[in-house]
């Protein structure tokens, strides 16, 4: 496998004006007809006419014709990855026909079954296993899809655009012809065929055309679309009412899918999602599932604008399109739930994972130089540190700025192909600011760290905050430049006021950091307590020197949400790693007072409303502790955890008795942020009492297990059941585990979370629980959200077990890798993630680690496993 480079980008020699494909859907095979017009690009140089290369993979090529005249076998080069043609002439028709067989595709990617049905994933390169084509983005066309099948099987044949012609045929198939009149590259292709039904809606858009929606199940499912349907009219409502985009098609549909590699795709006119994050009714669907869903609904919506009307020229710039709809996303869901919320969660998300990222092997900038496998580079870093470089200039320029430039960026390039320096021009040139240091957030990988230090003048009555920037090396990135940092800060006196900071009178200011080291001075008539990187308002490390007490105080004193949140996190990092230290050097273990009382005092807070206090109860995750150590000590971090959580429960059990039956109602369920926020703080409480050796927790969790009339109750009480400290709960949870399986086990998504429930306990999800649970006949060893529920869940869920010093489980993750990378590359080189960072063990787990991969190493190898593998080992 060889890389690919950015720097070696070039426009296409041919441009691809009209797509006309049909698809004879079979059982053994499937026979796809295409009618490509080409034209040269003339704006490139051509001493002659160039060869015409089409990228095709896995398919028999039946025959090819050029403007009518059939090919024989000396006009043309075929191999397993190409079909080269030499055109006569600057426009000519090709007429190819090929054979593929969807229903050996394991790879989930091109056409392919899912249960009974024929579905496509055409993105990043997908549509090569089809048809052979110039399968890159900066090649748009128009398509006109025909497709024919059985009418009995399949009644519902679908691609992108309107439907413009139907008919049966008089075999017993009938065919269905789509168009879609916006040019797209081939990635945005897409092609359903099978027996399902709808529901469908309208939505009239802003100037005033009616537009149907659909969204289209297997019949058992066809009972948990509304709530996906809701989230389609709001996230269409919104992205008129904030971008001014309209919707441009007649008809919107959207399609789910069990067996699928990603969340969903953007697919013009007809989305096709991960069943997860599309079905979803109150029984069997938790909160965060229905919050997800919403999300992901609209983040695939709002692609219609940014992604497919205007789209990435090369795979490099796939932040383009992703970090920005990722922006609009999170934005969406901030106006429609809590602003502040959504804000930890996904600051707390970031750090979890991407900042992991940023510091393992695979780090890269959001717009890589080189690729071997771009699947490999739907990452996190793309995607939300993609997010959060946008949201920065948007605190640069400010909202209305903001969309000042995304006006002039879809005027300008609306249906064209174009990269991140076309976005970031866009921005600079609608609001006159120059964007030239910035740019280096596209171009250089790593977590940024500020040292931030300061000093008080009594006597000139100033403060200084000096900020010292600097980002560790990352591969192939020894030194880096000073990136431009937007740090929001506030000050607070003495009585936890906010201090005004210029003459405006404003109490939050960005200050610019553009310099290695920058001093800022403010005036202040007594010495302030800084608040720094309000709403995270960059992806950057902040290293300060606060006291436990300077934490509290910021606690209930900062009028940034999100600090008060930050500080509260802070203190138990502190706390949490003083013990880690305390469990390696074997002294006693206790854990500060002051911890206790500050979580008392959050638990008292009548300011904080239920969801605040929901996130600011929850401790640090066992990763993000993990991160903060040079050599990881998972046992020390779970000890440390564990301790703390009993020590909470048992300093707050009344409060959090009285919590827990204060919102322990039963009312009717609503997918509201009150209502979620109330569950969500009810099951934590649950959680912290669990931790008490005591038999009324148990029956809590079997009470509200018993009673819960929806998922995000019923499966809280299933984990707080299976995770009770007390013994009585082992009886329980059996019993309630098997409840659970019989009363669910038609339902995949449920089951699904039945595995990583047990898996993720790290007293009940042992090695063998896991290779047990892969036999259960709820399991099936090819799909992939089972997988990432059973293996993954307990593979990066459940780190005390997973990293066992006899390296059973290493061994086990390099067994399944193996074995799926030869079903789905795509699926296997996401799996093998946690066995990448090896560097970061004791000597012991390292050695255990790297055999394992090394193993894996010498397989025969997909692209895309060989790329993670490799980049691990370098
Ligand atoms: N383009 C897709 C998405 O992120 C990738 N599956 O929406
Ligand atoms: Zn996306």
């Amino acid at each position: 496998p060889r890389a690919i480079y950015l720097k070696d980008y070039q426009q296409p020699d041919y441009w691809i004006e009209t797509t006309a494909l049909s698809f004879e859907l079979g059982e053994e095979s499937t026979l796809v007809t295409s009618t490509l017009n080409f034209k040269l690009n003339d704006t490139k140089t051509h001493a002659q006419l160039p060869e015409l290369t089409l990228v095709g993979e896995n398919m028999e090529l039946v025959s090819v014709a050029i403007d009518g005249a059939v090919l024989s076998g000396d006009q043309y080069k075929v191999d397993s990855e190409q079909l080269v043609l030499q055109p006569q002439s600057e426009a000519f028709e090709t007429y190819i026909v090929t054979r593929i067989k969807p229903q050996e595709n394991t790879s989930l990617e091109g056409l392919y079954k899912s249960g009974g049905m024929f579905c496509t994933q055409c993105e990043a390169e997908g549509f090569r296993k089809i048809t052979y084509y110039l399968d890159r983005p900066d090649v748009m066309s128009i398509f006109t899809t025909t497709v024919i099948g059985d009418k009995d099987k399949y009644p519902v044949l679908l691609s992108n655009g309107n439907a413009i012609e139907r008919k049966d045929l008089d075999d017993g198939r009938h065919m269905v012809t789509w168009n879609d009149p916006f040019k797209k590259p081939a990635y945005l292709f897409a092609l359903v065929g099978g027996n399902l039904e709808f529901i469908e809606d309208t939505f009239t858009t802003m100037s005033g055309r009616e537009v149907t929606l659909r969204i289209f199940v297997e019949p058992h499912n066809i009972t948990k679309c509304d709530h996906a349907m809701r989230s389609l009219k709001k996230s269409m409502k919104w992205d008129e009412e904030v971008y001014g985009r309209e919707y441009d098609l007649d008809i919107f549909m959207i399609v789910a899918v069990d067996d699928f590699n990603m969340g969903a795709m953007e697919n013009k006119g007809l989305n096709i999602f991960n069943s997860t994050c599309v079905l979803a009714r109150p029984d069997n669907a938790t909160d965060a599932a229905h919050e997800r869903i919403d999300a992901i609904v609209a983040h695939e919506y709002f692609h219609n604008w940014s992604g497919n009307r205007v789209t990435c020229r090369d795979w490099f710039q796939l932040s383009l399109k992703e970090g920005f709809t990722v922006f609009r996303d999170a934005e969406y869901t901030a106006d429609m739930y809590s602003r502040t919320v959504k804000r930890i969660q996904d600051v707390n998300f970031l750090r979890s994972a991407q900042f992991v990222e940023d510091a393992g092997p695979m780090a890269h900038p959001i717009r890589p130089e080189s690729f071997i496998e771009i699947s490999n580079f739907y990452t996190l870093t793309v995607y939300e540190k993609g997010a959060e470089v946008v949201r920065m200039i948007h605190s640069i320029v400010g909202s209305e700025g903001f969309r000042k430039g995304s006006d002039l960026y879809f005027d300008r390039h609306d249906g064209q192909a174009v990269t991140t320096e076309d976005f970031v021009a866009a921005m600079e040139d609608a609001n006159g600011v120059d964007l030239s240091q910035f740019k280096r957030w596209y171009s250089q990988a790593g977590t940024p760290v500020l040292d931030v230090s300061d000093s008080y003048d009594e006597d000139a009555q100033e403060y200084s905050l000096t900020i010292k920037q600097s980002c560790p090396a990352t591969p192939g990135q020894d030194t880096k430049l000073p990136f431009h940092i937007p740090v929001a800060i506030g000050l607070l006196d003495g009585e936890g006021e906010p201090m005004p900071l210029n003459g405006e009178g404003e109490t939050t200011v960005v200050l610019d950091l553009k310099e290695p080291e920058q001093t800022f001075t403010f005036k202040a008539d007594e010495r302030p307590l800084p608040s720094l990187l309000r709403g995270f308002s960059a992806p950057v490390k902040v290293n300060y020197d606060y006291s436990r007490e300077d934490l509290i105080f910021l606690m209930s004193h900062d009028e940034d949400g999100f600090n008060r949140w930050d500080s509260c996190q802070r203190l138990a990092i502190n706390v949490l790693m003083e013990l880690v230290a305390d469990i390696q050097a074997g002294r006693e273990l206790a854990v500060d007072p002051q911890l206790l009382a500050a979580y008392g005092k959050v638990l008292a807070d009548e300011s904080l409303d239920l969801a605040m206090i929901a996130e600011m109860l929850l401790l640090p995750s066992e990763t993000l502790l993990a991160e903060q150590m040079d050599v990881i000590d998972v046992d020390a971090i779970h000890q440390a955890r564990e301790f703390v959580r009993g020590a909470i429960a048992e300093a707050h059990k009344e409060r959090l008795q009285q919590i827990y039956n204060s919102l322990n109602v039963d009312k009717p369920y609503q997918a509201e942020p009150e209502d979620i926020a109330e569950r969500r703080l009810k099951n934590i409480a649950l959680s912290y009492l669990v931790e008490l050796d005591d038999a009324a927790s148990v029956e809590l969790a079997q009470a509200q297990f018993a009673a819960a009339s929806n998922m995000t109750d019923s499966i809280a009480a299933l984990s707080n059941l299976i995770g009770a400290v007390h013994e009585s709960g082992k009886a329980v949870a059996e019993q309630a585990l098997a409840e659970f399986a019989e009363k669910w086990a038609d339902d995949t998504n449920v089951m699904n979370m039945w595995f990583s429930t047990q898996v993720t306990d790290s007293r009940f999800g042992t090695l063998a629980k896991v290779r047990e649970l892969m036999e259960h006949p709820g399991f099936d060893k090819k799909n992939p959200n089972k997988m990432r529920s059973l293996v993954s869940g307990y593979c990066s869920g459940n780190l005390v077990n997973f990293h066992n010093i006899s390296g059973e489980s290493y061994e086990f993750l390099a067994d399944e890798v193996i074995r799926i990378d030869a079903l789905n590359p795509q699926l296997a080189s996401r799996l093998i993630n946690p066995l990448t960072r090896w560097k970061r063990y004791d000597e012991k787990r390292r050695e255990l680690m790297l055999a394992a991969l090394k193993r894996i190493q010498q397989q025969d190898l997909s692209k895309d496993l060989f790329e993670v593998v490799s980049k691990s080992l370098a």
